[in-house]
């Protein structure tokens, strides 16, 4: 089984989806996370052992490089690809034992801004490390965070924005939802915020990637 687990953490690193795909070209005609998951389910892994012992251990080391820039946003895609394959298999099984979460992450890109890239990843990565992500999309406004945050009290905020135009309403909506929820815990990221900012505007936390948003929930978690 210890094999099985480790086969499908390299499947997540390195993006091999299925048998059939023919990326990464040194994984060719092997397994993939599609069949991994599905022979770990048939000999009687839980899931939440398949997401602790593959799936967060391939997500945390793509992130890494990522963040190193050892592997860029095409690599990472592929990782997201092949962990929603397998995701696929574990979310009924995580809907019968919501305990196997570690939390419940609340993302969208603020409003006026369009861009969902970046914002994506962080929701595969996070996702994949072993979070509920309610992904609220984009062009998201202060009343629909806090219309998420409503359904979901412990979940942690985060949004994103890539236009300094719209750093403005990221502002707003973080002291909207700060003036009615001080204790609700929000990070913030995209290109062209920073620390300085998300401690001018009252955010909990700023990450330029996704594995930092990671390490913050994570830390908030424990
Ligand atoms: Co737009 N765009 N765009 N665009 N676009 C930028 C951002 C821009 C820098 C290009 C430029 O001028 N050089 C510029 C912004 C300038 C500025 O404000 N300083 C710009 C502009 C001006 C615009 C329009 C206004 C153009 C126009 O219409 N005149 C318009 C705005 C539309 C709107 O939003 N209302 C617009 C439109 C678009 C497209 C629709 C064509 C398309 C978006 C498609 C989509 O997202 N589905 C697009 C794209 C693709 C870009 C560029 C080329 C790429 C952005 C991207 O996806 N990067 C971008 C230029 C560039 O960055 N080279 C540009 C890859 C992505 C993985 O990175 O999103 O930064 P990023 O996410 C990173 C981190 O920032 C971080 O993690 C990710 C992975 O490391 N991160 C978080 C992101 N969110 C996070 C949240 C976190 C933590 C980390 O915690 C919650």
């Amino acid at each position: 089984m210890e094999q099985l687990y480790s086969q499908l953490a390299d499947c997540i690193e390195f993006g091999k989806i299925n048998q059939a795909a023919p990326y990464p070209p040194q994984f060719k005609g092997m397994p993939g996370a599609d069949e991994l998951t599905q022979q770990l389910l048939a000999e009687g892994a839980s899931a939440g052992d398949i997401l602790s012992k593959a799936l967060i251990i391939g997500m945390e080391k793509i992130g890494v490089k990522f963040r190193e820039n050892k592997v860029f946003v095409p690599q990472v895609l592929m990782s997201a690809k092949a962990m929603s394959t397998a995701l696929v298999y574990l979310k009924p099984l995580f809907a019968q034992n919501g305990s196997d979460r570690k939390g419940t992450f609340i993302i969208g890109t603020v409003e006026g801004d369009l861009h969902d890239i970046g914002k994506n990843l962080v929701a595969m990565m996070v996702e994949g490390n072993g979070y509920e992500v309610i992904d609220l999309g984009t062009d998201v406004t202060a009343e629909k965070f806090m219309a998420a945050g409503k359904e979901h009290p412990d979940a942690v905020i985060g949004m994103s924005a890539l236009l300094t135009t719209t750093m403005g309403n990221m502002e707003k909506i973080v002291r909207e939802i700060k003036a009615a929820e001080p204790n609700r815990k929000v990070c913030i990221g995209g290109a062209p915020v920073n620390d300085a900012f998300a401690k001018k505007i009252g955010a909990d936390s700023y990450n330029p990637d996704p594995q930092g948003v990671v390490e913050f929930l994570n830390a908030m978690a424990s």
